[in-house]
C-alpha cells in the first residue's frame, strides 16, 4: 500500500478518536517520546482526551519534551476506557513491556476493543497487532513517519510539534551521522529547523549528557573492546558491578559511543540488567543484518542498529564476549 494512502487512513482512524492512549517502548529514546509527544500535541490542538504510557519513567534530559507531564508508567492507564491506541516505534506489542498489552489492548465495552494504530520504521515489523498501520523501514525514525502524516493531512507544524520531531530524527539519526539519516532526515531535520524547533534541547540532549560515573563506566567498557579477526564483530560487556547506583541508566547510549570505531563492522555491547537479564545491541555502518540476528534471540530493530533481551550470562572469549543463555526447564 503507497504510504500517502496508510498515512491518510491512519489520521482518519485518529480522528474519530474521543480517548486516545499513545503508547511507545520501553527504556525509551528521542524518536519514541518525541514521536509520542507529538501525537499528544495534536490531540490537544482537537479536543481529543489524551494520555501517554511509557513503562519506564521519562529520563530528565527529555524534560524539555512537549506533553511529558501527559506520560505515565502506570500499567493502570490501560484499563481507562481508550476507544483508540496509537503505538509508535514498537516493533510489536512486547516492546511496550507490560505483559498485560502483549497480546492486544483492553476493550472499551464488553465487545468494543480499541482501534490500534501503528507508527513505525522497525524492519521486523509485520503490522499485525494494528487495525492500522503507517510502516515504512526505510524511515530514518518513527518522528519522520509522524510528520509524514501531519503533512499528507494539512496539520501546520508549529515549533512545539517540530522540537518533539527533531528529537526523534536527531535521536535515530545520532544528530544526523549514522547510516539512518538519509536524506529525507537532513531535509526533515532542516524543515523543522526552519519551523522554530528547540534545536538547542533537542540536539544538545545527546551531545552533553553523561554524568561523571556514566562516563567512568564508558572508560571500562572501551577497556574490555574485544574483536574477532574472522568476523570484525568488536563486543564489550557492562556487568552490574559497574553501574553503583544500581540502575541501567549509566550505560544508556554505549553502544553508539563506541560506534565510531572505524575498524570494526560491527559493534555489541551486552549489559546485566537489573532484573537479572542481559540485553545486547548492535550497530554496523556495514552490509551485515543486524536485525536478523536479534531476531533470532527474540528482539529486533533495524539492520544496522537492533537488539535483543535474554536470559543468561555474559561470557568472555578469546576474541570477544558472549552470552550463554539460559534453557528454561521442560515442564512435565
Ligand atoms: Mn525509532
Amino acid at each position: 500500500m503507497e504510504i500517502s494512502h496508510c498515512y491518510r487512513r491512519a489520521f482518519r482512524a485518529m480522528g474519530r478518536a474521543k480517548r486516545l492512549l499513545a503508547v511507545c517502548h520501553r527504556r525509551p529514546d528521542g524518536d519514541a517520546l518525541g514521536s509520542t509527544a507529538a501525537v499528544l500535541l495534536w490531540c490537544r490542538r482537537q479536543g481529543i482526551a489524551a494520555k501517554a504510557f511509557c513503562l519506564d519513567p521519562i529520563p530528565p534530559s527529555f524534560g524539555f519534551l512537549p506533553e511529558s507531564e501527559r506520560f505515565t508508567s502506570d500499567p493502570a492507564v490501560f484499563g481507562e476506557g481508550w476507544d483508540t491506541v496509537v503505538v509508535l516505534d514498537c516493533g510489536d506489542l512486547q516492546r511496550i513491556g507490560h505483559p498485560g498489552v502483549a497480546g492486544g489492548f483492553p476493550s472499551v465495552g464488553p465487545h468494543q476493543p480499541p482501534t490500534v494504530i501503528a507508527v513505525d520504521h522497525h524492519c521486523t515489523n509485520d503490522g499485525r497487532y494494528a487495525d492500522v498501520s503507517v510502516i515504512d523501514p526505510q524511515a530514518s525514525s518513527t518522528a519522520e513517519l509522524v510528520l509524514g502524516m501531519f503533512r499528507e493531512n494539512g496539520v501546520t507544524v508549529d515549533c512545539d510539534l517540530a522540537t518533539c520531531l527533531l528529537a526523534g530524527v536527531a535521536g535515530d539519526t545520532d544528530m544526523l551521522t549514522n547510516p539512518a539519516a538519509c536524506r529525507s532526515a537532513f531535509r526533515m531535520a532542516s524543515e523543522l529547523l526552519s519551523e522554530g524547533a528547540d534545536w538547542r534541547s533537542a540536539i544538545g540532549l545527546f551531545v552533553r549528557n553523561r554524568s561523571i560515573p556514566s562516563l567512568r563506566l564508558v572508560g571500562r567498557a572501551m577497556a574490555r573492546l574485544k574483536v574477532d579477526p574472522q568476523t570484525g564483530v568488536a563486543s564489550t560487556a557492562v556487568f552490574r558491578s559497574d553501574c553503583p547506583d544500581g540502575s541501567d541508566f549509566l550505560a544508556d547510549g554505549l553502544v553508539d559511543a563506541i560506534g565510531g570505531a572505524m575498524d570494526a563492522e560491527v559493534i555489541l555491547v551486552l549489559k546485566e540488567r537489573a532484573d537479572g537479564t542481559v540485553s545486547g545491541s548492535f550497530r554496523t555502518v556495514g552490509e551485515a543484518d543486524t536485525a536478523s540476528v536479534a531476531q533470532r534471540l527474540g528482539g529486533g530493530g533495524h539492520r544496522k542498529a537492533s537488539g535483543f533481551t535474554v536470559t543468561g550470562r555474559i561470557v568472555e572469549r578469546e576474541h570477544g564476549w558472549t552470552v550463554e543463555r539460559e534453557v528454561a526447564p521442560q515442564d512435565h
